[in-house]
């Protein structure tokens, strides 16, 4: 996917190429997804994951979605374009421990920061919130 991405952005291929090897990554996790998940012994924890308002990149999310739940964690996916109101509520119906955004876009990046604002709002200050590259808000 990075190659499909830098030839994208060279303006050798063009977004239905990238949608075919976006398809494609999703049918080769299709067939990994039973070989990461069998050996879970017990749950160590919950996590919210989610990719963030406007936008739709997901390939990512479910990556590391399933790498989580290979490593016994329990992941409560809510898809694509979620709200950061909606992240919150889900983790406080949940119980969740972590919650986890994913965000490709300059633009929806944004959505992060009003997470965590909102999270703090609610009084949840012990929550973990997990960001891609494994950046942490610190708590
Ligand atoms: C595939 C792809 C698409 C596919 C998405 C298909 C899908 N179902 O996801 C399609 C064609 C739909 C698409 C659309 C668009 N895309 Co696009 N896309 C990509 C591309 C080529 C690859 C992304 C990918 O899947 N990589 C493979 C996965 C495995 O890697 P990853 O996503 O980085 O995930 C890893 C980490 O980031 C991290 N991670 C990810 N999520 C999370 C979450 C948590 C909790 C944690 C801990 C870690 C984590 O772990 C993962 C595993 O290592 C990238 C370029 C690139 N090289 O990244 C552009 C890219 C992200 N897209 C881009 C753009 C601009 C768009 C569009 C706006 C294009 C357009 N003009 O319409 C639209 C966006 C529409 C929208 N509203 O979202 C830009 C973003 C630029 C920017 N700075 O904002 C990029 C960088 C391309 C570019 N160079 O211009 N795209």
């Amino acid at each position: 996917m990075d190659l499909v991405g830098e030839r994208f952005g060279e303006g050798d291929i063009f977004i239905p190429q990238v949608i075919w090897s976006a398809k494609a990554m999703q049918a080769g996790m299709d067939l990994l997804r039973p070989h990461f998940t069998e050996d879970q012994q017990g749950k160590s924890a919950r996590i919210i994951i989610g990719t963030a308002e406007g936008d739709i990149h997901d390939i990512g999310k479910n990556l590391v979605g399933m790498m989580l739940e290979g490593a016994g964690f329990e992941v409560v996916d809510l898809g694509v374009g979620v709200k950061p109101e909606l992240f919150v509520e889900k983790a406080v119906e949940e119980k969740a421990d972590i919650i986890g955004i994913s965000a490709l876009l300059t633009t929806t990046m944004m959505s992060m920061a009003e997470v965590v604002k909102l999270k703090n709002e609610k009084g949840m200050p012990s929550m973990s919130l997990i960001l891609p590259g494994g950046k942490s808000n610190g708590e």
